[in-house]
C-alpha cells in the first residue's frame, strides 16, 4: 500500500508536502479503494440520470440531496437569555477558505432584528462638523470595495483553555466553529467620516446596534480610518439577516463583538465610550485580578479541520491533513504540522491564496501507520507572530478569562483510527 519512494520530513509519518502536488490518489498510496476498469464493469454503462432530461433552471439554488446536509451547531436557547446565544460553522465539513453564508457563524445577544430597510437610518454624529444621516438607498450609491476577510469571536476555542481535560465530545465545528470567512463588500467608513468631517479632538467612535441589545463597542479612530468597512454584502448578496442586514461594521481582524451588526449609529468622541459589551464582557482577566480591555486583534491561530475530532481512520495508508489558518496581524505566512505532539515539525502546503486577515488553507500528506498519534499545527504570520501552545498560554495568562486563546490545537489518534480532542 505504501509508496517507498515518498519522503518522510518528520516524525510519525509526515511526508514532504509536494507529495500532495500532483500526486495521483492510488499511485502515492492514498488511503482509497480503487478497482481496476473490467470489461463488463458498470462506469461503462450510461446510468439513468445520463439518459433522460433532469428538472430545468430553478429561482434559487440548493444542496444536491446526496451532499452532505451541513449545518450551523448552536446550543439550547436560554429563557433568561431570549435571542442570546451562537451558532457554529462546520469547519470538519467545508474546504476552501470561504463561508457559505447560510452556514456563517453567528452571534446574537439579542436575537435578530427584523429590519425593513426603507426605514433603517445610520446617523453620523458626535465630534463632526456636520452630522449626517444615511438611509439604505442613499449608501448604495457610495463605491464599495470587496475584500476577504475572516471573522471570529474572541470567545471561540475558549472551551479548550477552560477545560482542565480533554473534550471526549469536541468536534472542530463544537470547538473553534465561531469562525468564518467571507468577501465582504461595503463602503470604506474613512470615506463617511470624512464626509461627516472628522473634528480634530475625536480620537474614537462609538458604534451602536439597532437590535434589542443595544450592541455597543468603541474603536479608535485610527482603526476606523484605516479598513474599517460599512459591509452591505456578504459573498455576493445583500449581508443575511443574522450577520446584520441591513448593514454591520466590518473591522477586520478584530474581535467578532467589535463588528456592530444591524449598524444604526456612529458617534465620534473623545474617549471610548465604556459601553457594557467593553467592561462586563471582552475583557481579559489576569491572574492578578487585574483586566486588559479593548484587546482588539485576533492572534495568529490554526487548526486542522480534517482529520478532527469525532473522525475515523478506516485504514492505513496516506491522509491529506488539512486546516485552516489566520491571523488578525497580516496574511499567513507559514503553516507547520506535527504528528508527535510537538516534538518534530514539517511545512505544510498553502492550498489557498495568502490574503490578509483572511481564512488561509493549508496541506500535507501523512501516512497513517496504524499506531497512535497526536496531530497538531502552528502558523506563524507575516508579522512574524507565531501560534503558541495551550500550555505557553496557561502559563502566561491563566484561565480566569478564555476570550481570544489562539493555542495549538491538538487532535489524538488511538490505534483504532479514532480521533479525538487532546491537550499535548
Ligand atoms: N448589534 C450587535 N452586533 C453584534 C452582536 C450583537 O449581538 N449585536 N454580536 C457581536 C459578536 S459577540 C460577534 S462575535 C459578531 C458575530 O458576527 P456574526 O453573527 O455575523 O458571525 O457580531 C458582533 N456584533
Ligand atoms: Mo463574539
Amino acid at each position: 500500500m505504501t509508496n517507498k519512494n515518498l519522503e518522510k520530513v518528520a516524525g510519525n509519518g509526515l511526508l514532504n508536502r509536494r507529495h500532495l502536488l500532483g500526486m495521483g490518489l492510488g499511485g502515492a498510496g492514498m488511503a482509497v479503494a480503487n478497482t481496476v476498469l473490467g470489461a463488463d464493469s458498470g462506469p461503462l454503462q450510461i446510468p439513468y440520470w445520463s439518459r433522460q432530461p433532469g428538472p430545468g433552471a430553478s429561482p434559487f439554488g440548493d444542496r444536491s440531496r446526496y451532499a452532505p446536509q451541513l449545518e450551523r451547531m448552536s446550543g439550547s436557547p436560554n429563557p433568561t437569555y431570549p435571542g442570546g446565544g451562537a451558532s457554529r460553522s462546520p469547519l470538519q465539513h467545508l474546504q476552501g477558505t470561504i463561508t457559505p453564508n447560510a452556514l456563517h457563524f453567528e452571534r446574537h445577544h439579542a436575537g435578530i432584528p427584523d429590519i425593513d430597510p426603507a426605514q433603517h437610518k445610520l446617523v453620523i454624529n458626535g465630534l463632526v462638523r456636520q452630522p449626517l444621516v444615511f438611509s439604505y438607498e442613499d449608501l448604495l450609491r457610495y463605491t464599495m470595495v470587496s475584500r476577504i476577510y475572516f471573522l471570529e469571536c474572541s470567545g471561540n476555542s475558549g472551551a479548550v483553555l477552560r477545560r482542565d481535560t480533554p473534550d471526549p465530545n469536541g468536534t472542530a465545528q463544537s470547538l473553534h466553529g465561531l469562525v468564518s470567512c467571507a468577501e465582504w463588500t461595503g463602503i470604506p467608513l474613512s470615506t463617511l467620516l470624512d464626509e461627516a468631517g472628522v473634528l480634530p479632538e475625536a480620537n474614537w467612535i462609538a458604534a451602536v446596534g439597532a437590535d434589542a441589545a443595544s450592541m455597543g463597542r468603541s474603536v479608535p479612530l485610527a482603526k476606523a480610518m484605516d479598513d474599517s468597512m460599512l459591509a452591505l454584502f456578504q459573498n455576493g448578496e445583500p449581508v443575511m439577516p443574522g450577520q446584520g442586514y441591513p448593514m454591520r461594521l466590518f473591522n477586520p481582524g478584530w474581535e467578532g463583538n467589535t463588528s456592530v451588526k444591524w449598524l444604526t449609529q456612529i458617534k465620534l468622541t473623545n474617549g471610548p465610550v465604556h459601553f457594557r459589551d467593553e467592561t462586563s464582557k471582552y475583557t481579559d482577566t489576569l491572574p492578578d485580578r487585574s483586566s486588559l480591555q479593548f484587546t482588539f486583534p485576533m492572534g495568529v491561530k490554526s487548526l486542522i479541520t480534517s482529520p478532527s475530532g469525532q473522525m475515523s481512520l478506516n485504514q492505513r495508508g496516506i491522509y491529506r491533513v488539512t486546516g485552516l489558518a489566520w491571523s488578525g496581524s497580516g496574511s499567513i505566512r507559514r503553516v507547520e504540522v506535527s504528528a508527535d505532539g510537538g516534538r518534530s515539525w514539517a511545512d505544510a502546503l498553502i492550498d489557498s491564496e495568502r490574503h490578509e486577515k483572511a481564512l488561509t488553507r493549508f496541506s500535507i500528506p501523512w501516512e497513517w501507520n496504524g499506531g497512535s498519534a497526536i496531530l497538531q499545527s502552528r502558523a506563524t504570520d507575516s508579522a512574524g507572530n507565531v501560534q503558541p501552545t495551550r500550555q505557553s498560554i496557561l502559563d502566561e495568562r491563566g484561565n480566569i478569562a478564555t476570550y481570544h486563546f489562539h493555542g495549538i490545537q491538538s487532535w489524538s489518534v488511538n490505534n483504532a483510527g479514532e480521533v479525538r480532542d487532546a491537550h499535548a
